[in-house]
């Protein structure tokens, strides 16, 4: 299989991304995807693209957590949600409060990884850990625009999501990096929560991953293990 990986970015700051993991038959349509994806994009038009078409050995296939959509009537509530999800899982509530300020102030292109002390773990704080190489299968994809599961965002997120739990991951918070997509989510083992207006419209959004810690080996795995997410 193929890895297709687009970034796009205006006067040196990020705009937008994306990813595939196809058979080779599908290079040609996968690369006009993502060039439609850079090309059209709410938080600007770019003035650089990169495409990189690279192949992959070993691809896992896993099954997507399940998908539970929770509306709230504003952020307050919102957050109370995400935050009830996470104390569920043991995540002490500075430490919850600490990964909403992450978010919240928003500019990294990767995660955040805290500990259950709070501490930041992953190496470069600017960066943070890119979860790449991964890709749902079309029949998940499928169900989630068809049945009202989700969204294109949903489509993208369920995939980092379920990789970062199946690689011992506690949980994931996560707000949109787009001005108008205030739907964020909280992913565990139990599930991927979609929770409705988890920020504010124009806000900056983020990931964090919480572990109790990680070693050298997890993260490269996290970057550049190849997963297809299925049904
Ligand atoms: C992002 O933009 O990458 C975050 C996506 C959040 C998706 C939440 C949802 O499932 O609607």
């Amino acid at each position: 299989m193929f890895s297709i990986k687009m970034r796009a970015s205006k006067k040196g700051k990020h705009i937008s991304g994306g990813e595939r993991l196809v058979e080779k038959g599908e290079i040609e349509k996968a690369v006009t995807e993502l060039l439609k994806k850079a090309l059209n994009h709410e938080n600007g038009e770019p003035d650089f693209i990169n495409i990189k078409v690279e192949k992959v050995d070993k691809v896992k296939y896993i099954k997507a957590l399940p998908i539970k959509t929770i509306e709230c009537k504003d952020k307050k509530e919102a957050r109370a949600v995400a935050k009830n999800i996470l104390l569920k899982e043991g995540i002490p509530e500075e430490v919850i409060d600490k990964a909403f300020e992450i978010i919240d102030k928003g500019g990294m292109r990767g995660a955040a990884i805290l500990n259950l002390k709070g501490e930041r773990l992953e190496e470069d704080k600017e960066r943070g850990i890119r979860v790449k190489n991964i890709d749902v299968s079309k029949e998940l994809k499928e169900k989630i625009l068809k049945d009202g599961l989700g969204t294109e965002r949903t489509v993208d997120a369920i995939a980092i999501a379920t990789k970062v739990i199946h690689l011992g991951i506690i949980a994931e918070l996560c707000t949109s990096d787009n001005k108008s997509y205030t739907t964020g989510y909280v992913a565990t083992k139990k599930g991927y929560f979609r929770i409705t207006n988890l920020k504010n419209p124009n806000e900056p959004g983020g990931r964090v991953f919480f572990v109790k810690d990680i070693d050298k080996e997890t993260i490269k795995k996290l970057e550049n293990e190849s997963y297809i997410i299925t049904l």
